[in-house]
């Protein structure tokens, strides 16, 4: 017998109190319907700013329908899940250029399995709450699949999607991590937020490399985070001057907005820095090898780029942090480097030995302002 309005509605209301229950900061409902979204989002592929993503060019009916996806879906459930720790400390690294930089969310366990195992635990008790109704369907996602997890986040009013493209909440900021369930049952739908972005243009103007290159658009080949996680390849010389120590992940257009003075800090120990990686110098991960790399990063989400990655994008922070007594311990990791990692190493130790000619870059100039932006904006996390 189909559901009664009423029944559908209680059934919502009882998985958003699952969803808390196990540490998740909101779920809403959208219905599947990616018109618009995967029009834009093909049209950015077929334009190249993907780079080397490749998951991105395939699988394009699944994306464009969550039913080819995972069959009778007709509802997607958008879940928030903070990770922002209270050990931030966001502007030592950006003070510090012999610090390494390394993107808040990576500092501890990797979120995927994580998230998956939470998201199983709702969709679970959610069904054992229907008596384990044998007609409910369900699939949980989190990042690796061809779901547009931004689209459905901004239907359901999770949030809106800022200028620099991520998800934001004007009462939480933009420190969260998206997650998913596709589910059979028609649940009310949530409505969409306003888009509070206005006039500030923060993100866009702070971005190191410039990779905001119009409202909500990212060109990814210019974004730290492709460049450091992403690219299997070298990394163009132009650019990296701009990245400075940042050698995973970036965080500064988010670092820059003003709607993260409001973000909430998570009290999930996994997300709490390893290994003192908040607060470690570009010299003492440069001595790691292979197996302590390896061993290091267990369960991080840093192990995914494998160590030679790993080097290239060290060679390239230590390049730019004006040490010049790392030119003997960056000559030593030849032996142990790839032919692109060698590359990147002598264009390191040229950056050492030509001091001078870099002494005060716009790149600087931006640091300065993002550091004064987030001891103005977030000096609980400065
Ligand atoms: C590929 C990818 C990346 C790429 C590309 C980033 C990007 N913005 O597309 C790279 C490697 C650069 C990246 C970086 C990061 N990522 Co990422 N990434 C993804 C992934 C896997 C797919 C995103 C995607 O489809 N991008 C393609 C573009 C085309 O899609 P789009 O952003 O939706 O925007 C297009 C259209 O939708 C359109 N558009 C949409 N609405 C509107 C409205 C209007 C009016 C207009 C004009 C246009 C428009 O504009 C764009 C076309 O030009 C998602 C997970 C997922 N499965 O969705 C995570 C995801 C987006 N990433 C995430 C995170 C946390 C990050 C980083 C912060 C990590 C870090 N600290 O380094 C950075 C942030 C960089 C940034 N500013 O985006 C989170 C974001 C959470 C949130 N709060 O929103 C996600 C959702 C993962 C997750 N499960 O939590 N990421
Ligand atoms: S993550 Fe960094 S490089 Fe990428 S868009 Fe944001 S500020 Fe720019
Ligand atoms: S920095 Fe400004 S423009 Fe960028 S996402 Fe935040 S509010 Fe929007």
């Amino acid at each position: 017998m189909p559901l009664t309005d009423l029944q559908l509605e209680q059934i919502k209301h009882t998985a958003v109190k699952l969803a808390k229950q196990h540490g998740f900061q909101d779920l809403r409902v959208s219905d599947t319907d990616t018109g618009g979204y995967f029009e834009r989002f093909k049209q950015w592929v077929d334009d190249g700013y993907h780079g080397c993503m490749s998951f991105l060019e395939r699988n394009q009916e699944l994306r464009q329908n969550p039913a080819e996806l995972h069959p009778n879906t007709c509802r997607v459930l958008s879940l928030r899940f903070d990770y922002l720790n209270n050990n931030a400390s966001f502007t030592t690294p950006l003070k510090d250029k012999t610090l390494a930089n390394i993107s808040r969310y990576a500092l501890g366990r990797d979120y995927h399995k994580l998230m998956r195992k939470r998201l199983q635990m709702v969709i679970e008790d959610l069904k054992s709450k229907l008596n384990d109704e044998p007609n409910l369907d369900y699939r949980v996602f989190v990042d690796s699949a061809p779901v547009l997890e931004t689209a459905f986040a901004e239907k359901a009013g999770l949030g809106w999607k800022g200028k620099h493209t991520l998800i934001l909440n004007k009462d939480a900021g933009s420190w969260f991590f998206l997650g998913e369930i596709f589910i059979n049952l028609p649940l009310p739908v949530d409505e969409p937020v306003e888009d509070l972005c206005g006039s500030c243009s923060s993100c866009i103007n702070l971005c190191p490399t410039d990779a905001i290159i119009d409202n909500k658009k990212i060109d990814a080949r210019r974004c730290i985070s492709y460049l450091t996680i992403e690219n299997q390849d070298a990394i163009p010389e132009e650019l990296r001057p701009l990245m400075g120590n940042r050698i995973y992940g970036c965080d500064d257009c988010q670092l820059a907005c003003p709607y993260n003075r409001f973000a909430n800090h998570t009290n999930i120990d996994d997300f709490s820095p390893r290994h003192n990686l908040h607060n470690i110098s570009l010299a003492t991960l440069w001595e790691w090898d292979e197996q302590t790399f390896l061993e290091n990063f267990q369960g991080s989400p840093i192990r995914r780029i494998g160590y030679q990655n790993w080097l290239r994008n060290l060679a390239v922070a230590i390049g730019n942090s004006k040490q010049s007594d790392m030119i003997e311990p960056l000559k030593a990791k030849y032996k142990v480097a790839n032919e692109m990692v060698r590359e990147h190493i002598d264009w390191a130790i040229e950056q050492l030995n030509n001091l001078e000619d870099n002494e005060t870059s716009i790149i600087d100039k931006k640091t300065q302002k993002l550091i004064n932006c987030v001891t103005v904006m977030l000096p609980q996390d400065a």
